[in-house]
């Protein structure tokens, strides 16, 4: 069986170890310091004629134990590097220290420093963030535990993020939909986001200002109240708990104001509530916080922080992977399917952009086909477009290293219609009417000859 052989630099790291609590299989020595050179630590023995390649040996090392240093002095830590190296060329040796650098140690090939106090020092650290959360679960529950009917308010067509984190306070207040609904001004439109609604069965009911006197309890997730209007209505400006992480806005009275701007989701902040709490994150609520976090920082890429990491990492461990590809892919229509092969019975990579034509469809396929569309052999670009209503309809995704999408989708529909998006992904809309005015008609075969012209002037035309 193989050991760790703890070489500790002095009485006071020799009892700190000792203090942790040394595990079985660690045999424990020290180097006594002159200052202190009688004071032997309870289950520690001295290295004998102190720190030599021959009191190394004695200690019978054998292949596969490994040496902890634990020191804060410099020369010690050289010196004893060298000796170990000297005595087991190539033993592995971990450096426990919080002053002792990497590059002013001798070159060995198996050596890994670590801090020693500053270990324990973060995670008191890491221990007294999760109490403040805990105070933050207590304060909440103290305030709405009394209030008989409890408004969850989102934005405006609420995205994933402010859903997830509306039904995980639910969740932490043991409250159910009929006295905690999730409320929003706006409904839910974006396709994606009413796949996740519908596959989690999460409801989200659509709410008038007069309709809040309903409640005597209001909680807004993901918003602030200056973001109803200029003017909010009166009773949004003074309510009882704000939890969000977009920049921090005043005009508004909160009993709970609990905002993170450096957090990439609102969802984190719930998470953390619910570990803090100790409560157990079922799958349905895990998928749901876990997608609000993936989709508010575009999995993990602009604007992440280690605490959105750390939760993500949690809610992994939770989550119903399912679920997630339930809500990430939604079921595709038999007609949208028949639009597709059409499509894909013409399909061609030009320039690096593989545009699919789907004639009249539902709009959620639109997006579901770009997102396939990028597979293609060769398509740095992948354009979806389909007749929805009287618009021209279409979705661009990219691999990411090319123009950003969302500018070349507003050069695109310059003067045309609407357009925008992010860096990987983006939508357009241009009304028919106004396709027909420019282009003579409005065929799938003009469709796809004035996309494919103003996409490659867009991308691999001049800057603006
Ligand atoms: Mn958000």
């Amino acid at each position: 069986m193989s050991r760790r052989i703890i070489l500790c630099d002095g009485v006071d790291l020799a009892r700190l170890w000792g203090h942790i609590g040394a595990a079985e299989d660690e045999v424990l020595t020290w180097v006594p310091r002159e200052d202190a050179p009688r004071a032997r630590p309870l289950g520690f023995r001295s290295l004998q004629g102190g720190l030599t390649p021959e009191a190394i040996l004695k200690l019978n090392p054998k292949l596969g134990d490994e040496f902890a240093l634990v020191t804060e002095d410099l020369p010690f830590a050289r010196a004893a590097i060298s000796v170990i190296s000297e005595a087991v060329p190539e033993a592995p040796i971990l450096l426990l220290s919080d002053r002792v650098e990497t590059e002013d140690l001798p070159n060995h090939s198996c050596l890994l420093r670590t801090g020693l106090r500053s270990l324990i020092r973060d995670d008191i650290d890491e221990e007294f963030a999760h109490l403040a959360n805990l105070e933050r679960v207590v304060e909440l529950r103290t305030l709405f535990e009394p209030r008989e009917r409890i408004g969850i308010l989102l934005q405006p067509d609420p995205d994933p993020d402010g859903i997830a984190g509306g039904y995980a306070l639910r969740v932490l207040l043991g409250r159910k939909r009929p006295t905690a609904p999730l409320i929003s001004f706006g409904e839910v439109k974006r396709p994606e986001n009413r796949a996740m609604i519908e596959a989690l069965g999460i409801d989200v009911r659509t709410v008038t200002p007069e309709d809040l006197d309903e409640f005597d309890g209001l909680a807004l997730i993901d918003v602030q109240p200056t973001v109803f209007g200029e003017n909010p209505p009166a009773r949004v400006r003074s309510v009882d708990a704000v939890i969000d992480h977009h920049p921090e806005r005043s005009g508004y009275d909160t009993v709970i104001r609990d905002i993170r701007t450096s957090y990439g989701a609102t969802s984190t902040i719930l998470t953390e509530y619910l570990r803090a709490a100790g409560m157990e994150v079922k799958a349905r609520l895990a998928t749901a916080l876990l997608y609000g976090i993936k989709s508010d920082t575009q999995l993990l890429g602009r604007e992440t922080s280690s605490d959105d990491m750390a939760a993500f990492a949690f809610l992994h461990a939770n989550h119903s992977p399912a679920l997630l590809r339930r809500i990430e892919r939604p079921a595709l229509p038999t007609d949208g399917l028949r639009a597709l092969g059409r499509a894909l019975s013409r399909t061609a990579v030009e320039d690096g952009i593989h545009l699919l034509v789907l004639g009249r469809v539902g709009e959620d396929v639109i997006p579901q086909v770009a997102d396939l569309g990028l597979q293609a052999e060769g398509a740095e670009w992948s354009i979806a477009a389909g007749t929805v209503g009287s618009d021209l309809v279409f979705s661009v995704r990219n691999v990411g290293y090319v123009r950003a999408a969302g500018d070349v989708v507003r050069r695109v529909v310059e003067g045309l219609g609407v357009g925008g998006g992010h860096r990987s992904m983006a939508k357009g809309i241009i009304p028919l009417k106004a396709f027909r005015e420019v282009y003579g008609s409005a065929t799938r075969a003009k469709i796809r000859e004035a996309l494919q012209n103003a996409f490659v002037n867009a991308i691999h035309g001049g800057e603006d």
